[in-house]
């Protein structure tokens, strides 16, 4: 019975995750879903990354948080089109709720690009597809470098890894070496980009990959 229900909601789910899929292709519109562990630095390299692509790409951010609407309001400051869903305790997000921010956004918002920063979570977030068109796996230097080997799912899911906190790569164990060699296993090829979102340290060649997918580079 359990089990019965836990898979309609997965299904139910991935109708509403076809929906949005088929709303945001017709919009032209890429979708990234950006996941990580609470704290990994998923608003700040949104942050950094909206102050240098501001002005090349049509950027719009839906932030997904149990509770507060803090990192909408850091992104509000940007003056970039940002909604704020509250999952109040939920640990992921789910297509409806992102359906339903979408419906949001006024429809004359003129968007190429929309990230979703996902509910801080390395877990969750890998089982609800959103509609979006590729996963972004965040993880920071100051997490320990197991945790590709720990949470395979979420890197076997994503079409690139960013390793952030780069700048602090001195002031602890992580262990590079290792790091890569899990990943190879989980998923070989994973591209993976070292970056410092406080810094900008490596940012060019995420932009770059956002930007060249996106469509809209020069
Ligand atoms: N040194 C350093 N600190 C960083 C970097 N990126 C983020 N931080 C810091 O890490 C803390 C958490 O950053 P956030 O961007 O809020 O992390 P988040 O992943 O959005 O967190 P949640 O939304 O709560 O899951 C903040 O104090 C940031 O200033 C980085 O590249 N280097
Ligand atoms: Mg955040």
């Amino acid at each position: 019975m359990q089990v019965k229900v836990v898979t309609n909601v997965l299904r139910a789910n991935e109708d509403m995750a076809s929906k949005n899929r088929t709303l945001f292709n017709n919009k032209g519109l890429r979708v990234i879903n950006l996941i990580s562990s609470p704290g990994a630095g998923k608003t700040t390299l949104l942050e950094t990354t909206i102050r240098n692509l501001k002005d090349k790409v049509a950027l719009g951010v839906i932030e997904g948080d149990l509770m507060t609407a803090r990192d909408a309001e850091r992104i509000a400051r940007l003056e970039v089109p940002v909604v704020q869903i509250n999952t109040r305790g939920g640990c992921h997000l789910d297509a409806n709720m992102v359906n339903k921010a979408w419906n949001e956004f006024p429809p004359e918002t003129p968007l190429e690009l929309l990230v979703i920063e996902n509910v801080g979570n390395l877990v969750c977030p890998a089982a609800f597809d959103l509609g979006e068109d590729e996963k972004v796996v965040i993880i920071s230097v100051t997490e320990g470098s197991d945790k590709p080997a720990k949470y395979p799912t979420t890197f076997e899911r994503a079409s690139l890894c960013l390793l952030n906190k780069i700048d602090l790569l001195a002031h602890t164990n992580f262990n590079l070496q290792e790091f890569y060699q899990d990943l190879q296993k989980i998923k070989p090829h994973l591209p993976v980009i070292e970056v410092s979102a406080l810094t900008g340290q490596g940012m060019e060649s995420w932009y770059d990959w956002l930007v060249k997918r996106n469509g809209t580079a020069s």
